[in-house]
């Protein structure tokens, strides 16, 4: 419809760049788009050759071997990663450096190898936060105390549909979802550090607020708002509203500010439009006076939602206490990160070759938020996210350019605005990656060894498997600066991870087995006189037990057109043995860990013989579990 971007590649031309990996020279293949000048010349066309235009010499490259990223039989990972699904609505639980795939936790989407959405509690869950049976989860980000994780939750936003869920990391469970009513697409998703005292969800596409049929193409008073919540309970506390729209967030470590970049300064509503300014914005939100201007009551309630006005005219940003400050960043930027030390929020320019490097405690001094940026570096073409080592480094994914780029922090500050020189290193992954997260990057103490990168596309990297290819999850090691980064590990992921945390193993502790008491619904054990079936006029209710290799009843008689409730628990007190209720034709498909009670709700609506069996492979009379719903015809 409109003109592409210039610095965005066409297909053509991408498919062109990333074919490099091939037979074909990828030296002559690449160079056009490649960025030498940091190297010099000859050092980038060694480094290119290693698959890195870093400044090291190709002498001292050390070989992925020289890495163990093996975890024999047997033995655990040393972190847990957890990484968005995106469309695919879920988390997944990886383990790193081995990279297998641990868990998947279902979060906007109805799961069958979790019963997730079956059960009434869960469907719900569902029903309640919208009933959509879809999300996308970009921005899973885990609890910290003291800047440091603390293993209780895992927060993640949904785009598609403007919610934000809560994960509870002693079940590696999906236990709260809140539909933010102002938000047509939350995006960005973080807590407010040190103590994850509120989650933020950040709305992305600009609307009329409220969205009822007023202002439908008068663009110039659609908004979007930054929505905050409490961690425990989860509970949506206000809105802060902006004229420009919101994309990534991420909060400062003393409690005060919360960065999120805007690339629509515009408000436009075309490509064209979006992209006309030179300068968007980094929005740093100041929390405290937000919510004191919220115990002032000075909001409009919208949707139930007390929305602060945080626009550039608004009258609570004059003075000397704004609540909201602007800073012009360079065209379109997409991530901000704030630095490990707190010191800084680095911005990624995407349509600008640039991270923009803000000073955050300038904010609280200058009168133009502007002089807050103490630094600008050149760090290729397509800057999306930057991530952490702990040591003084940037790593920052370059869309276009399909690489990393390592750069030193402090330089950047010291140097010329625009300067290449902080750039330490650079290299290529495969290919057009997006996010990249380091070991705890995003904690006040990053382990600086793992490096995860995530990249959209897996040309040529894994066996094919039709059109829909597979993302690929890129491995580094990056613990030793002489050596540089190293590629060490290739991941083919199920569309489509977004971004991720790594969490040290030692920092979670989930359980094994359900803690009856933590149930939202009573346990039934054997002895209880509670295995019983009750009838209510035409509505049954069942409560029994699952246990190997039986069902509390061997057969359930029902009529025709009762509305039948099972409230059933699996009474095992022995790990990892799980069973099922699953009744064919009725769609009935409940998953019971130890220890666990859950109650379905359905209709019995034709008449004969049903079986119920069990789902997991719980024995070896597993294929003998099972009972029968007998629905008998009404006369
Ligand atoms: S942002 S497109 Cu994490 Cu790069 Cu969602
Ligand atoms: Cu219980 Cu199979
Ligand atoms: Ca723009």
């Amino acid at each position: 419809m409109t003109n592409q971007h210039a610095t965005e590649p066409t297909s053509d031309e991408r498919s062109t760049d990333t074919t490099a990996g091939d037979e074909r020279d990828p030296l002559f293949a690449r160079i056009p788009r490649r960025d030498f000048m940091v190297a010099g010349a000859a050092t980038g066309m060694m480094g290119s050759l290693a698959g890195c235009t870093g400044l090291l010499s190709g002498d001292d490259q050390t070989s992925a071997a020289d890495v163990d990223t093996e975890v024999p039989p047997g033995e655990h990972d040393d972190y847990y990663a957890f990484l968005s699904g995106g469309h695919s609505g879920d988390i997944r639980v990886y383990g790193v450096p081995s990279m297998r795939q641990l868990m998947r936790i279902p979060v906007f989407n109805v799961e069958s190898a979790r019963g997730y959405g079956f059960d009434d509690e869960t469907h719900e869950m569902l029903q309640n936060s919208g009933g959509y049976t879809w999300g996308d989860t970009h921005h899973p980000r885990v609890s910290q105390t003291d800047n440091t994780y603390d293993g209780e939750w895992l927060f993640v936003n949904d785009k598609a549909n403007g919610r934000m869920a809560r994960i509870d990391l002693e079940y590696f469970e999906t236990d709260a979802i809140i539909d933010l009513p102002n938000h047509q697409g939350t995006h960005g998703a973080c807590a407010l550090m040190p103590d994850t005292r509120l989650v933020f969800g950040v709305g992305e596409l600009r609307v009329p607020i409220p969205n009822d049929g007023r202002d439908l193409d008068d663009p110039s008073e659609y908004g979007s708002t930054l929505s905050a919540m409490s961690a425990d309970p989860f509970d949506h506390e206000w809105d802060v509203m902006v004229d420009c729209n919101l994309d990534n967030g991420d909060s400062g470590k003393e409690g005060e500010w919360f960065f999120t970049t805007s690339y629509n300064s515009e408000e436009g509503v075309t490509e064209q439009e979006m992209t006309a300014a030179d300068t968007d914005y980094v929005v740093a939100f100041n929390i405290p006076r937000i919510e004191d201007a919220v115990d002032a009551g000075e909001y409009e309630e919208i949707n139930g939602v007390p929305v602060v006005d945080g626009t550039e005219d608004s009258p609570l940003n004059d003075g000397d206490e704004p609540l909201v400050r602007y800073v012009d960043v360079p065209t379109n930027p997409h991530g901000v990160s704030v630095t490990p030390d707190g010191r800084y929020a680095i911005a990624s320019g995407k349509l600008d070759p640039t991270c923009t490097v803000i000073e955050i405690d300038r904010l609280n001094e200058v009168d133009d938020p502007n002089d807050a940026v103490v630094g600008r570096v050149n760090v290729g073409n397509g800057p999306l996210h930057t991530a952490y080592d702990g040591r003084g480094h940037a790593y920052t994914t370059l869309f276009v350019d399909s690489q990393v780029v390592k750069w030193d922090i402090e330089a950047a500050v010291d140097a010329e605005m625009g300067s290449e020189d902080p750039v330490i290193e650079k290299h290529d992954v495969h290919y057009s990656p997006g996010h990249l997260i380091a070991a705890e990057s995003y904690t006040g103490d990053p382990q600086g060894d793992w490096l995860i990168v995530l990249n959209k596309l897996s040309k040529d990297r894994f066996l094919p498997v039709g059109p829909v290819f597979p993302e690929n999850d890129q491995l580094f090691y990056i613990g030793d600066d002489d050596a540089g980064m190293e590629l060490v590990k290739d991941t083919p992921a199920y569309p489509e991870p977004h971004d991720a945390s790594i969490v040290r193993a030692d920092r979670l502790d989930p359980a094994s087995v359900y803690d009856p008491d933590d149930l939202e619904l009573d346990f039934i054990s054997p002895d209880d006189e509670e295995n019983f079936i009750e009838r209510d006029g035409d509505q049954v209710h069942i409560e029994m037990y699952n246990q190997r290799n039986h069902f509390g009843f061997d057969d359930i008689t029902v009529q025709e057109g009762d509305e039948v409730t099972i409230r059933s628990t699996n009474i095992e007190q022995e790990e990892d043995i799980i069973h099922s209720v699953a009744i064919p034709q009725h769609d009935v498909n409940v998953k019971l860990a130890p220890q666990e009670t859950r109650e379905v709700t359905f209709t019995a609506d034709e008449p004969g013989v049903y079986w119920i069996y069990c789902a997991y492979f719980c024995s070896a009379l597993h294929l003998e579990m099972r009972s029968r719903l007998l629905v008998e015809p009404a006369d």
